[in-house]
C-alpha cells in the first residue's frame, strides 16, 4: 500500500538495428554513430535484453516521413549521394547542406532506420503492449520541415509525436540535450496538445541559439513552450533539483498521456562538444524521475561526443528504465579497450568546467517557469 510508484513493473521494448553503428558523418565530424554499437554491446553484456522486448525495427516509408516533412526536401535527401551532391546542391540550393549535415554514404538509409525505429516504438506504446519504449537511434531534434539541421536530416521524434497524438490528447516532451530542442518546439509551437521542455546551454550563440525563457509558445500553443536556459558547468545537484522542481509543476499542470523524453548525453561532463558537468548518475536520475510518474514513455538518444561516456550513460538509462540496478564494474565487451582505464559505469565526469548558474540566477529561473505553468491551471 505505501507506494504504488515501487511497485511500477513497466513493460520494456527496446529498438536497435545493429546496423545503424556502422554509418559514418565523416572522418573529422563529432556526430559518431558507433557510439550505438558500443551502447549496444554494454546493454547486452549487462544481460538487460532479459528485461525486455528486443526489436530490429523496419525503417521508415517514404509516407511516414511525409506527415513532417516535405515533399521536394524528402526527393532531395532519396537522391542526393556523395558522388551527385555537387550537382543536385545546384538544383536544391536552399537545402542547409554543409559540414554539419554532410552527405553521406547510407544517410538516407540511416534516416530511415532511426526513424523507424521510432514510429514503431511510439506505436508499441498506443497498442498498450510496452510501458516504456527506447530507441537509443533516435532524438535528432534539431531536424525541420524543410531542411537539416545540426547533425539532423529527418525528425523521428516530431513523426514519433504525430503517431502518440492520433491517440494521447496531450503529450509531454522533455529534452535533457545541451542543446535547444528547435525542431521539435517548432513543430509544436502553435498547439497545445505538445508541451515542449528543454534544458540547454543558452546565450543566444550557442547552437542552435534559441530557447530563451520568453519563447513560450503562440496562439493555442502560448505558454505549451517550455524552455529553461543554462550556463556553463551546471552541476549535478543545481540541475537534478531544477529539473525535478520543473517537471513535478509540468506533469502536475499539463497531465500528458505520454512521455517522450529525449535524453542526449552531450550534457555530461567530459562531453567533446558540450560544457555541462553532469555525472552519468546525475543524467540518469532524471529518467528514473520521469519513470515514476507511470505514464507511457519513449526514451530517446540524441547528442553525445565522448563516446565512450555516451555508451556509460545510454546503458545506465536502459537499467534504470527496466528498474534493475546495474553493478558499477562494466562487463566484458570485444569494445573493452574504450573504457579504460577505470572500465567503471561511472567515472568522474565534472571538474573542467566551473559553475556559472548561480544560486539567484537558478531561483530566479524557477521562479519564472512556475509562473509561466500558472497561466495553465484552471
Ligand atoms: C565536421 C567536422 C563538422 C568537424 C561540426 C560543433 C563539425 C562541429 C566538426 C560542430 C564541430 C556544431 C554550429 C556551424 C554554426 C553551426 C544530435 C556555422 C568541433 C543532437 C549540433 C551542433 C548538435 C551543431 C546536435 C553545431 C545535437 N557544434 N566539428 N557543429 N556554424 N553547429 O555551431 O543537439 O547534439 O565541432
Ligand atoms: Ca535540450
Ligand atoms: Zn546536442
Amino acid at each position: 500500500e505505501s507506494n504504488v510508484v515501487e511497485h511500477y513493473r513497466p513493460r520494456v521494448s527496446y529498438y536497435m538495428r545493429e546496423q545503424a553503428g556502422n554509418f559514418h558523418y565523416g572522418k573529422q565530424h563529432p556526430m559518431k554513430p558507433h557510439r550505438l554499437t558500443l551502447t549496444n554491446h554494454l546493454v547486452l553484456n549487462y544481460g538487460l535484453h532479459k528485461y525486455m522486448d528486443v526489436y530490429e525495427p523496419r525503417r521508415a516509408t517514404e509516407e511516414e516521413i511525409r506527415e513532417f516533412h516535405a515533399e521536394d526536401y524528402i526527393d532531395f535527401l532519396k537522391r542526393v549521394t556523395p558522388d551527385n551532391q555537387e550537382t543536385m546542391q545546384t538544383c536544391f540550393s536552399e537545402f542547409n547542406i554543409g559540414d554539419d549535415c554532410p552527405i553521406f554514404d547510407g544517410m538516407w538509409d540511416f534516416c530511415k532506420i532511426y526513424s523507424g525505429a521510432s514510429i514503431e516504438a511510439a506505436r508499441k506504446l498506443i497498442s498498450g503492449s510496452a510501458d516504456i519504449a527506447v530507441n537509443w537511434m533516435g532524438g535528432l531534434h534539431h531536424a525541420k520541415k524543410y531542411e537539416p539541421s545540426g547533425f539532423c536530416y529527418v525528425n523521428d521524434i516530431v513523426l514519433a509525436i504525430l503517431q502518440l497524438l492520433r491517440y494521447y490528447p496531450r503529450v509531454l516532451y522533455v529534452d535533457i540535450d545541451i542543446h535547444h530542442g528547435d525542431g521539435v518546439q517548432e513543430a509544436f509551437y502553435t498547439t497545445d496538445r505538445v508541451m515542449t521542455c528543454s534544458f540547454h546551454k543558452y546565450n543566444g550563440e550557442f547552437f542552435p541559439g534559441t530557447g530563451a525563457i520568453d519563447e513560450m509558445g503562440s496562439g493555442l500553443g502560448k505558454f505549451f513552450a517550455v524552455n529553461v536556459p543554462l550556463q556553463d558547468g551546471i552541476d549535478d545537484r543545481s540541475y537534478t533539483h531544477l529539473f525535478k522542481t520543473v517537471m513535478s509543476a509540468v506533469m502536475e499542470t499539463f497531465k500528458p498521456g505520454a512521455i517522450v523524453l529525449q535524453c542526449g548525453a552531450d550534457s555530461l561532463g567530459l562531453d567533446r562538444l558540450g560544457v555541462f558537468n553532469l555525472s552519468i548518475a546525475a543524467h540518469g536520475e532524471c529518467v528514473r524521475f520521469m519513470r515514476r510518474f507511470g505514464v507511457p514513455m519513449m526514451v530517446i538518444g540524441g547528442g553525445g561526443y565522448t563516446i565512450r561516456n555516451v555508451a556509460r550513460c545510454w546503458t545506465n538509462e536502459t537499467g534504470i528504465v527496466c528498474g534493475t540496478d546495474l553493478p558499477a564494474e562494466l562487463p566484458n565487451t570485444v569494445y573493452r579497450e574504450f573504457f579504460g582505464p577505470d572500465y567503471s559505469l561511472h567515472p568522474q565526469l565534472s571538474g573542467r568546467v566551473i559553475n556559472h548558474n548561480s544560486r539567484a540566477y537558478l531561483n530566479a529561473l524557477t521562479a519564472r517557469i512556475l509562473e509561466q505553468l500558472r497561466y495553465l491551471k484552471g
